[in-house]
């Protein structure tokens, strides 16, 4: 079954949402497999988004993620990536839709709330670094309400 790596950034925690997020996810049908709350060093922050070093507001992107702690999940579905992604909408609030997460709640790309693996690569990736210890094994016992 599919992972992904979903993160409430600090103004998604700061800003009451961290209940509202998870819901979410739940509601859709996702399990969660890994959930922490914690603060990250600038050097994780930097090997996380590593791929956008090279980025002109990649300075401002890491001092925003290591501003206050965050929470750092797995979750796992059928399709749960990119499901995931529709869930959490476009990365510029201002384009995303109305019903997504960043669509709902955020206004600037800069404050977008929640980080989303964007392929399952990526998302193999993003959870050995976030969760090196593992994840937790159990199956829902709602899995066959949820899937035929
Ligand atoms: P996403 O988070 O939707 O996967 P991304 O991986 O391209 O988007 O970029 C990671 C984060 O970097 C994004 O959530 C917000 C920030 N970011 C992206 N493009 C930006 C831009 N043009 N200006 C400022 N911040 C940006
Ligand atoms: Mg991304």
């Amino acid at each position: 079954m599919e992972q992904t790596f979903i993160m409430i950034k600090p103004d998604g925690v700061q800003r009451g949402l961290v209940g509202e997020i998870i819901s979410r996810f739940e509601k859709k049908g996702f399990s969660l497999k890994g959930l922490k709350f914690m603060n990250v060093e600038r050097t994780f922050a930097e090997c996380h988004y590593a791929d956008l070093s090279a980025k002109p507001f990649f300075t401002g992107l890491v001092d925003y993620i290591i501003s206050g702690p965050v929470v750092a999940m797995v979750w796992e579905g059928k399709g749960v990536v990119a499901t995931g992604r529709k869930i959490i909408g476009a990365t510029n609030p201002l384009a995303s839709e109305p019903g997504t997460i960043r669509g709902d709640f955020a206004i600037d790309i800069g404050r977008n709330v929640i980080h989303g693996s964007d392929a399952v690569e990526s998302a193999t990736k993003e959870i050995a670094l976030w969760f090196p210890e593992g994840t937790v094994s159990w199956q829902s016992s709602l899995k066959s309400w949820i899937y035929e």
